[in-house]
Formats: C-alpha cells, sequence, structure tokens
C-alpha cells in the first residue's frame, strides 16, 4: 500500500488524533496549568529512559521566549528513522502519531527495560499547535514536523551531524490550552527532582526569557543521603 494513501492505518491514526482532542483530560488529566505542564513532563520523561538504559548522558530543557514553545534535547541514539514495513511510516511518524505506539511496536529493538518509547509522544502532539522532530544519527540531521498531531511532510534528511541524539520541540495548541504559559518555577523543581532520583542524570534549564541557565545534578542520586555516603568512607 502506498505510503500517504487514505487506507485504514490512517484512518484510525486520525481518529486517535480527534479522541485525543476531544478529550484531552482522558489523556493528560486536564487543560489547566497542570495539563499544560503535563506535556513537557511527557517528553522529558522519553529523554530520561534513554539516559536511565544507559544511551545518553545529558539533556537540556529550552523555554523560548515565547514562554510556550519548549525544546527537549538529549544525546542519545535518536529517534529511529528506518521505515516501519506495515505502514510505509518512518518509525518517528509512528511513535508521533499512532496512540500508544509503545505498545504496537512487535519489533523488540523498540523495546527497553522500564518502559517503552514513545507513549505519550503522540498525545503531546495530537495537541500541540506544531511539534518539530529532530533527529542525529548516522552522520546526519533528519528532520519532520507536525501540526495538531498531522505531519506537515515526511521525515526529511538535512545537514551533516555529529554525534547522535534527538530535539523535541513544541507549542501547546492555544485552542486547547487558551493563555496558558510555562512556569520556570515550575519546570526548575521538576527538573531538580527528577536529577535527585536518577543517579548520573544532568539536565540543564536554558530560560530565553530570563537568559538564566542553571544545570540540575545530583551525584550519586539518592544515595546521597549522608547517611549512606559515610558508609561509603
Ligand atoms: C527506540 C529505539 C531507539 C531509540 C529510541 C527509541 C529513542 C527514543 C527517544 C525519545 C527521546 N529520546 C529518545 N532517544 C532514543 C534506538 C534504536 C537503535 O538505534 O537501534
Amino acid at each position: 500500500m502506498a505510503s500517504g494513501s487514505y487506507n485504514a492505518e490512517s484512518i484510525t491514526v486520525l481518529e486517535g488524533l480527534e479522541a485525543v482532542r476531544r478529550r484531552p483530560g482522558m489523556y493528560i488529566g486536564g487543560v489547566d496549568k497542570d495539563g499544560f505542564h503535563h506535556l513537557l513532563w511527557e517528553i522529558v520523561d522519553n529523554s530520561v529512559d534513554e539516559v536511565m538504559n544507559g544511551h545518553a548522558s545529558r539533556i537540556v530543557v529550552t523555554l523560548h521566549k515565547d514562554g510556550r514553545t519548549v525544546s527537549i534535547s538529549d544525546n542519545g541514539r535518536g529517534i529511529p528513522v528506518d521505515i516501519h514495513p506495515k505502514t510505509g511510516k518512518s518509525a518517528l511518524e509512528v511513535i508521533f502519531t499512532v496512540l500508544h505506539a509503545g505498545g504496537k511496536f512487535d519489533n523488540d529493538a523498540y523495546k527497553v527495560s522500564g518502559g517503552l518509547h514513545g507513549v505519550g509522544a503522540s498525545v503531546v502532539n495530537a495537541l500541540s499547535k506544531q511539534l518539530d522532530v529532530q533527529v542525529r544519527r548516522d552522520g546526519t540531521t533528519y528532520h519532520q514536523q507536525f501540526k495538531k498531531g498531522k505531519p506537515v511532510g515526511p521525515v526529511t534528511k538535512g545537514e551533516p551531524s555529529r554525534g547522535t541524539g534527538t530535539t523535541v520541540t513544541f507549542t501547546p495548541d492555544p485552542e486547547i490550552f487558551r493563555d496558558q504559559a510555562y512556569d520556570p518555577e515550575v519546570i526548575a523543581e521538576r527538573l531538580d527532582v527528577k536529577t535527585f532520583l536518577n543517579k548520573g542524570l544532568v539536565i540543564s534549564f536554558v530560560n530565553e526569557k530570563s537568559g538564566e541557565n542553571v544545570e540540575f545534578r545530583h551525584d550519586g542520586g539518592v544515595a546521597t543521603d549522608p547517611c549512606q555516603t559515610d558508609k561509603r568512607q
């Protein structure tokens, strides 16, 4: 079946996106401040998984000047961009458009300990005015863009790149979240807790509104408890 044709698969994808947009509360709890921030935690958690599985060491979260657009970057393996045999679509597109895509992968390569990558990514995408994914792998840069969860075009190959990793940039849809904006203090607190709970995790927070740049790390994770630190001496 030709990719992009109007087949059963694309109808299911569109129904999934519509279901999320019609009843966002069913997927993210609500469209208030918590729901708005929940979108960011979903994407950060995918990068945290990549770090905790030993494939990445750093995450950078950027709050852009508009106060609503955020980027989450990691130096992991990069989301796979190979074409999924059954759909003729890239793995990236499936992860970002199929509800619970993680569970639908029958390829073990996409299953990782501690969960499945991509669960939640399609929900964030469906609720975003715009979402861009940039993947660095195989010495090159791949790019795909979505609006309200629908791909604007296929994955395209861009400039050569050193290293590997993924950057997701999204703006929550104001039709769904009205006049919400990201709260830098809420973000900083959450990222700090994440690095406290995950040993070795380093997260930078770049606030382009204020010009501040903070690095969160708690070397030794929960084991930095002074009682436990003492026992090692
Ligand atoms: C599945 C397979 C592979 C990478 C990822 C998922 C992946 C997902 C995310 C989400 C945010 N950052 C990520 N980085 C990686 C790699 C499979 C392979 O290279 O063989």
